[in-house]
């Protein structure tokens, strides 16, 4: 196998044929540098022909760009010793989208899916030395409109003629992102060359598991020209285990079965390890290897438990046999320009994730089928992963030419992606059903147009492809209306969305809840990073662009005004606006996980972002955490203590997800903001394994003689490991709690200081009463392992965070803000 990469330096311009150019604004018809992987957005803002679109209300004037047609191109040699090869494949494994491909002008292929690889068969067309290959992209805005125009429009959300493409949805708007349509070579590019053989699409298949021995079945597609003396060697390998077979070349596929004694299980975070195993494969010519391929994978089995009970239909996702409750969080492509997204961010998110405590993450289906690194760090981080197609919020056409790129576009994302233990599900769609249900009430799934494709086509794709996993049809599914709450999977929308509260959570008793969220404005580095002065008021028309979600700048104030005090000041906007989704996001989590396993999921709407905004994301553009993603951390620990109020009595709840029994300590106290204990309770508990049950109730009638704005309950929970979950319980909202002033003195220490980043401590001591403090150092970024805490009468709190910077200089910048009402006794 020989290979010549085409990525790199390319050229482009637009090619003069749309004309629907703002007054003033010529086409750029003459050649520029480009660079590929990219977008055409991208490489404008590189020659400055265009501003960042991300910047202000910049995304207003580059409307125009995805309204031309544009043409890329690049020279590259050709070896006589590769035009000896029997074939030579073009391989693009990222058009977008509409794309056609020519070498030295002769046409040699047209795309329209930008979600799969395409090879060409390119070898008549090339030439030994100089050759030239240019990528003529159309609009997809046009081109998707013309294609509306002549089958009709669906009921889709947004812009509809947008399922007529098979482009990242999100890229034509979205109620979190700005219109900016791509186009462009967005994953690599290169010639592939073969003499008689190649191998393709591998594929491990966990058959039977248990803890004596699994059984795998290993297989690899191969690809022929000519030749016999074919055969394939399958090496598989683990840290202790060494087997290998080899097999003559018969037909298209070679295949064997492995046992491997003692097996090391895969298992999600937080229930234990991930270990890895590996196939090598190698294609061997008369002895001579001309092809191999390395497959890492994981032994794990996936089943989906549901049964019939009192409230309907469990839905509860089993690994390796145990019941595991899902906690996490949707995700979206983490850019408006993909192909820019650093490594780096994917590791970010995701370790972020994982220290969350979270074990599931969702690819939502109006982004893309992620890049290589996403699923191989989810293997990694015992990430499971639920695989929405990429369809959403919308019928589907059912042409057959549609359905045809529909079923290819399914055998290729399975065949890519099938081998990483971290999938669990995969998933048809976003929405399309819930929508249309709601929309046309007495209509059923079945009558959706796409139903072919959700119900027939990708299950069998799956059922054919991969076998090792779930399906389900859409998110939200089940039997009934789509997003019932007895049965199947579940989208809590009318919290927020329809302007209800979060208390409203608690009435929601889902099977399984694949989204609900909360909006809040990003952080106060990520605005000011594309904004000017003027900008950073709550309601200037900067924060109003970037808030895409129709009312979200009004819902903001809404749910603020409900819980605390509202100003103008954009910091305390930004740092009250983060609470309330912080509170929310806590509420309904740990509601269903007090339901464990009545409900056995908890993904919260959303992750990420993939531009500076307010959004319901937990961590923002510039990979900066929201308050919500460390009240995250504390609403999915491992071991959980939670309160809920019933009538007159506290309720005391501990869920347990670990696979293990725990003996723990809780500790409960009464307290006014100014002294430290007025009422203490300690309880040595015994808490089942993988379980959560209430452990003791509060009569707060007995209590009631104290001025409930000026007290408040804690609990804490420790087993073996240390502290592992507190609460505190307010008889008030926020806005109404009679806060003290209060004095809060730190003392920074170094733990280590070898290495790039140093780590440090900081103490926090509060005279009174503080209310989620936040820990700041201005101007660094600093991820800090727990903040927006509560601090009780002189008590001191201990943050651990790292920083490259001297002492000196992180107390310069160390910068705390707490809820401060100076309410003077
Ligand atoms: C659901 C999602 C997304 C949307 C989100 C917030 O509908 O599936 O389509 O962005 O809610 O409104």
């Amino acid at each position: 196998m020989k290979k010549i990469n085409l990525n790199g330096k390319w050229r482009f311009r637009a090619i003069d044929r749309y004309k629907s150019l703002p007054r003033g604004k010529r086409a750029v018809t003459r050649w520029m540098k480009a660079t590929v992987p990219g977008t055409v957005h991208t490489d404008l803002m590189a020659n400055r022909q265009i501003p960042d679109p991300l910047y202000r209300m910049n995304e207003n004037d580059v409307q125009w760009v995805d309204q031309q047609q544009w043409a890329y191109k690049r020279e590259f040699r050709v070896p006589a010793s590769l035009l000896a090869q029997d074939d030579i494949q073009l391989v693009c494994e990222g058009l977008d989208t509409y794309a056609q491909i020519r070498i030295d002008g002769k046409v040699v292929g047209e795309t329209s899916n930008m979600f799969v690889e395409h090879r060409l068969d390119v070898k008549r067309y090339l030439r030994p030395g100089k050759n030239t290959i240019e990528i003529l992209f159309d609009s997809p805005s046009i081109r998707s409109k013309a294609i509306e125009k002549k089958h009709g429009a669906l009921q889709v959300a947004l812009e509809p003629h947008r399922v007529y493409v098979r482009k990242a949805q999100y890229s034509f708007s979205w109620d979190w992102s700005p219109k900016l349509t791509t186009s462009g070579v967005w994953r690599n590019i290169s010639l592939e060359a073969f003499t008689y053989a190649r191998l393709q699409h591998p594929h491990v298949k966990v058959l039977t598991l248990n803890s004596r021995e699994a059984v795998v079945q290993v297989s690899v597609e191969v690809e022929r020209t000519r030749g016999a003396g074919l055969s394939v060697r399958m090496l598989l390998t683990s840290e202790e285990s060494y087997a290998e077979q080899t097999s003559a070349v018969r037909g298209n596929t070679v295949r064997t079965t492995f046992r491997i004694p003692k097996p090391k299980l895969w298992w999600p975070n937080g229930c234990g390890d991930q270990p890895m195993y590996n196939v090598l494969f190698s294609l061997h010519k008369d002895g001579e290897e001309i092809h191999r391929l390395d497959v890492p994978f994981a032994l794990r089995t996936v089943k989906l438990v549901q049964e019939k009970d009192s409230e309907g239909k469990s839905f509860i996702i089993e690994i390796n046999g145990k019941k595991i409750y899902c906690k996490g969080a949707n995700w979206i492509p983490c850019d408006t320009f993909i192909p820019r997204i650093a490594d780096s961010t994917y590791k970010t998110l995701l370790h972020l994730a994982k220290d969350a405590h979270m074990n599931m993450i969702r690819v939502w289906g109006g982004g893309i089928y992620e890049q290589d690194i996403f699923y191989t760090l989810c293997d990694r981080l015992g990430l499971m992963v639920w695989q929405d197609f990429m369809y959403a919020c919308g019928e589907y056409p059912e042409q057959p030419w549609f359905l045809k790129r529909s079923k290819e576009e399914a055998e290729k994302v399975v065949k890519r992606l099938r081998n990483h233990p971290s999938i669990v599900v995969w998933c048809g769609n976003n929405e399309c059903e819930y929508d249309f249900c709601t929309k046309n009430p007495g209509k059923t799934a079945d009558d959706l147009r796409g139903a072919t494709i959700f119900r027939d086509i990708l299950p069998s794709v799956v059922a054919r492809h991969d076998g090792a996993r779930l399906y389900c049809r859409s998110s939200p599914f089940g039997e009934g209306f789509p997003n019932a709450e007895s049965n199947g999977t579940h989208h809590q929308w009318t919290v927020w969305d329809l302007w209800k509260d979060y208390k409203q959570y608690e009435n929601d008793n889902a099977r399984f809840v694949t989204e609900f969220g909360f909006q809040a404005p990003a952080n106060r580095e990520t605005f000011d990073e594309v904004s000017i002065p003027s900008d950073r008021h709550p309601q200037s028309w900067f924060m109003e662009h970037h808030n895409k979600k129709m009312e979200g700048p009004e819902r903001l104030f809404r749910f603020l005004s409900a819980h605390y005090r509202v100003g103008t000041s954009f910091d305390d906007f930004i740092y009250k606006g983060q609470l309330v989704q912080a509170d929310a996001l806590k509420c309904a989590v740990e509601h269903w996980r007090r339901r464990k396993f009545r409900t056995a999921g908890s993904l919260f709407w959303q992750l990420n972002d993939c531009w500076p905004a307010s959004s319901w994301a937990v961590v923002d553009s510039g990979l900066r955490p929201k308050a919500a993603y460390y009240f995250a951390k504390r609403f999915f620990a491992a071991v959980l203590l939670s309160f809920k109020k019933s009538g007159n009595t506290l309720e005391v709840w501990v869920t347990n997800d670990a696979l293990k029994a725990a003996p723990v300590t809780l500790d409960l106290g009464f307290h006014s903001f100014v002294e430290k204990r007025i009422w203490a309770k300690r309880l040595k508990l015994h808490v089942r394994a993988n379980s959560s049950s209430k452990v003791c109730e509060v009569d707060l009638l007995r209590f009631a003689k104290h001025d409930s704005a000026r007290h408040y309950f804690s609990g804490r929970l420790l087993t073996a490991n240390g502290l592992s979950s507190e609460q505190r319980y307010f008889l008030l909202e926020p806005k109404h709690l009679l806060l003290p002033k209060t004095r809060l003195s730190t003392l920074l220490t170094t733990v280590l200081t070898s290495g790039k980043h140093g780590e440090w401590r900081l103490k926090i001591r509060s005279t009174q009463f503080a209310k989620n403090v936040r820990v700041e150092i201005h101007g660094e970024d600093v991820v800090f392992d727990d903040n927006y805490f509560d601090i009780d009468a002189g008590d001191t709190r201990v943050v651990r965070f790292r920083s490259g910077l001297t002492a000196r200089e992180l107390k310069k910048r160390l910068k705390l803000k707490w809820i401060e009402y100076h309410y003077q006794p």
